[in-house]
Order: C-alpha cells, then structure tokens, then sequence
C-alpha cells in the first residue's frame, strides 16, 4: 500500500474506488442453476413486507445481465467493484454436509475471472443476508450456533474455489450484522422476520434473540477469519475482514446527559460488534443495559474474536441527533432527530426517513472511528436515495441534484480524512452501481448512481455517476509505470 501521507491532493494510486452491490439485491434467477431458496425469497412475497408488494424474483436481472454490468463498470473505469455470493447458490441447502453446486461456483468464478481480466480488484463479500433458507428451517438460522460451522464450511468452500486466482481480494464475512440481528429479530422488518410484535410476527422475542444473533455472527465471522488465516493467507494473499453498518451519532445539545447519549448511540451500534472484534470485550454500557440477556464469550472464543479483522469495513449514511430517554434498546435507549435545537434540519432529507445529507458527520465518524480502532479502513458503502425519485420520468431522475451534492461533500470528506486528518483510508464503494432491490422498500427507494428502468432493464448513468467517476479520476494518482531494471555498469 503506498503511503496515505503524501503531499498532493490526490489518493495513492491504489487507492479502491468503485460501486457495491448484493447479490438478493441485483441477481433475480432465483431459481435456476440448482440455487437453493434464501430466507428474503419468501419473506419478500409475504403480505405487507414490502412497499410496493414486490419481490426479489427478477431485481435487475443480473444474474443474466452480468457482462452489461461489468462493461458499464468498465466504461465508468473504476478501481474496484464490490459484490456478495449467494451461500444458497453455493450450498443450495446451506450446512456442511450439504451438496456444493458446482453452477452457482461457476458464475462467480466467471464473474471474478471477467473482473480480473477488465483490471477490475473483485472486493467480495461472503454474506450480504440472503441465509438459505434451509438452515432457517433445520435450526432457526442466525439464532443458533449450529450455523458457525455451517458459516465456516461455507466460507472454506468460497476460499478454495475462489480465492486461488484472485491476487488481492478482500473478503467481508458479514454485511452488516447489526441489520441482521435488529432489523431481522428485533424490529421484523427485515428475514426472517422475527419479532416480539405480534401484529409482524407469529414468533419472536425481540429481548432476547437480537443479542444471540448478533453474538453467533460474530463467532461465525471470527472462526472463519482464522481458517482463512491458517490455511489461505499466506498463499493467496488477501486481507480478510467484517464491514459493520453505523452512523455518526452527535449530541442533540451539550447537555451532558446527551453527550453521553451519543456515545450510548454509538456502543450498540458499532461497539457491540466492533469491540469485541478490535478490542476483545462487548462495551460496558452493552452489558450493564442487557444483563444476562447479553451472551458472553469463553476465554478461548474470545482469543479468537479479539484481533480477527484485518481492517474496518464501514458502511454508513448519516448522522444521527440523540436525546438521551424512550426505552428503545436497539438505539441505547436513546431518541434519534434530524431537527437541531434551533429547528433547522441537519441536511437534505433522502426517500427514506433514517437518511440525510451530512459530510461534517462521516468525516467526524472516521476518525472516531480510526482513533478508537486504529485499523485501516475500507468504506465499503455510502450512498443517498433522492426524494421521490421513483415517480420520476427517466431524464427528470438522471439530473439527481441532490445525490450529485451528497457525494460531492463526501468524496471532499475523503480527501481531507486521509490528507488532513491523517485516517488510513484504504477504500470507497458508493452504494449502489444500480437502483435495485432496496428490501422492504421493495423498488420504490433507488440508492443507484445508474437509473434502471424496470420494464426495459436498461441501464442509464445519473449525473451523480458521472460526477463521482470524474471525481476520482481527478484524485487519484496514476499509476506509476514499472521502472525499466538498472543495467549493471561494465567495470
Ligand atoms: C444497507 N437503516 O442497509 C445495506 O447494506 C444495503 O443492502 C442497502 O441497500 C443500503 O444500506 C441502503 O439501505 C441498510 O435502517 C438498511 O438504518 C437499513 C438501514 C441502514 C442500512
């Protein structure tokens, strides 16, 4: 990695810039090539799931269109590309003594191979909460430890399969397990839907179950992160490591109660996983809140827990105002506001209502989080979804002003981080290179940077793909040509 400290305004040739996508979220196919069924197939056609009552069966189609995918990346020339492999196109049923498909290895073989040969660095995450469903039904999925070893296996079959030919990959085990464990076990808004509501959910208890989830992720993603250590480090080369979902949280005012708001905010957001992982303990306010609802971890989990990712994968948004009180313990028992004390609104409010504009907010989240972790980081998604953008006609949602300004102040956040701020900043992925599959918000919420009509499935780059192209091409250093070898002096 070449230095992140030099004195131009530009980032380090190698710098990872490019688009993320997720695999139940761009594929569709969801039922040829011997893929097994994921937890979000059926989910997403239940009643009342999602806005538009639309499933994942076709999203973008790209399982088909895949080649189409990669020459628009290729025409926008990034970097890096990330994406996730469906467990249930691998292992159709999911657990370890369950057929591998050798059709579902070979479209991400090809993929890879296709993405190389284009120069493109595949950044690959391993699971991105498309659980087969099978394990779902064997033992309840996330919620038991059965599925550590089943996680692991899985994850051994992807780094021998694929892991040879890639040079420089990074694996993210998890996508966002605070997602997985809440939004799917808590809130039930999310697979597998389970919930303590019973106007959502036929079963569930959201007091409990979140905190198993969350505790038997982090354990899958740990044992598979010394697997890979042991056996495939060293011949193949990657780095290994989770991304973690998490947004700014600031003091509502400097009251103290509120300052101490914000950091409970931040514990049971980030902390909750990424303490353990980077620090090798839960926070203290997680334990004290939750009691023995809290799972803990044996001695001998821990040592392998503590120091298993290699770097910070960090997905993140916005930026939260919290008021310490309410009894939400998925926030830390505190109160999220965009709505400053004086009225004004943080920033641009996005489609959805957890979302707006606010770059002072990422770059503070950078270095607390590079202060508090000190691992390099890879943003591995940030994105805005504009306002309404669905009821647009195609050239109205193509001039998206508001998401061309989010990734304005954000790439500036970027460029100052690393320069100023001195963050070790290794990568960014903007969320998404397509409108797509945006779960329960079925199709209504589009986070691309590339429209995609859905009745066609053609593809067409927004403003805001242009200007983040031209923006990385402008702030990246080129890469240095190879210096022709010395030729020895004759005596
Ligand atoms: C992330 N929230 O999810 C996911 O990684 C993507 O798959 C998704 O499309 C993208 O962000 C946009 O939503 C999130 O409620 C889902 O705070 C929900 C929340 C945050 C992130």
């Amino acid at each position: 990695m070449a230095s992140h400290q030099s004195l131009t305004d530009k980032l380090p040739s190698d710098f990872l810039w490019g688009f993320a996508t997720a695999s139940f979220q761009i594929e569709g196919s969801t039922d040829v090539d011997g893929r097994g069924k994921s937890i979000w197939d059926d989910f997403s056609k239940l009643p009342g799931k999602t806005l538009d009552g639309r499933d994942g069966d076709v999203a973008t189609d790209s399982y088909n269109r895949w080649k189409e995918d990669l020459d628009l990346l290729t025409q926008y020339g990034v970097k890096s590309y990330r994406f996730s492999i469906a467990w249930s196109r691998i292992i159709p049923l999911g657990g370890r003594n369950d057929p591998v498909n050798e059709a579902g290895i070979q479209f991400y073989s090809n993929l890879i191979d296709a993405l190389l040969e284009r120069g493109i660095v595949p950044f690959v995450t391993l699971y991105h909460w498309d659980l087969p469903q099978a394990l779902y039904e064997r033992y309840g999925g996330w919620l038991s430890r059965e599925i550590i070893d089943d996680y692991v296996n899985y994850a051994k079959i992807c780094f021998e399969r694929f892991g040879d030919r890639v040079k420089y990959w990074c694996v993210l085990t998890h996508n966002e397990p605070w997602c997985i464990s809440i939004l799917g076990h808590g809130r039930g808004v999310f697979a597998p839907g389970r919930s303590s509501d019973r106007t959502r959910s036929p079963e569930g208890d959201s007091s409990t179950e979140p905190w198993i989830v969350g505790h038997n992720l982090i354990l899958a993603h740990a044992y598979a992160c010394k697997l890979y250590r042991e056996e495939f480090k060293a011949k193949q080369g990657g780095t290994i490591g989770i991304t973690l979902n998490g947004d700014m949280a600031l003091p509502y005012d400097d009251s103290p109660e509120n300052i101490t708001a914000a950091q409970h905010a931040l514990d049971v957001a980030i902390g909750w996983f990424a303490d353990p992982i980077y620090l090798g303990d839960y926070p203290a306010f997680l334990k004290e809140m939750l009691g023995d609802r809290l799972p803990r971890f044996t001695p001998e989990e821990l040592a392998v827990v503590t120091g298993s990712s290699e770097f910070y994968g960090m997905n993140t948004y916005t930026t939260n105002l919290c008021k310490a009180g309410g009894d939400d313990e998925f926030q830390g028992k505190v109160e999220y506001t965009f709505t400053r004390p004086d009225g004004t609104q943080l920033g641009t409010q996005a489609h959805c209502a957890w979302l707006q504009d606010y770059p002072e907010g990422f770059r503070q989240l950078l270095n607390y989080l590079y202060k508090r972790y000190s691992k390099p980081i890879y943003v591995t998604e940030n994105g805005f979804a504009v306002k309404d953008e669905h009821n647009m006609p195609v050239e109205q949602a193509l001039a998206d002003h508001d998401r061309v300004q989010y990734f304005k102040g954000n790439t500036a956040v970027i460029l100052a981080a690393v320069k100023e701020d001195g963050v070790d900043i290794r990568s960014y992925f903007a969320w998404s290179l397509l409108d797509n599959f945006e779960w329960a918000d079925g199709y209504i919420t589009r986070f691309g940077l590339t429209y995609v009509d859905y009745e066609t499935q053609k593809r067409y780059p927004k403003d805001s793909a242009k200007f983040y192209v031209q923006w990385f091409k402008e702030h990246t250093e080129v890469e240095e040509a190879p210096q022709p070898a010395e030729v020895p002096q004759q005596p």
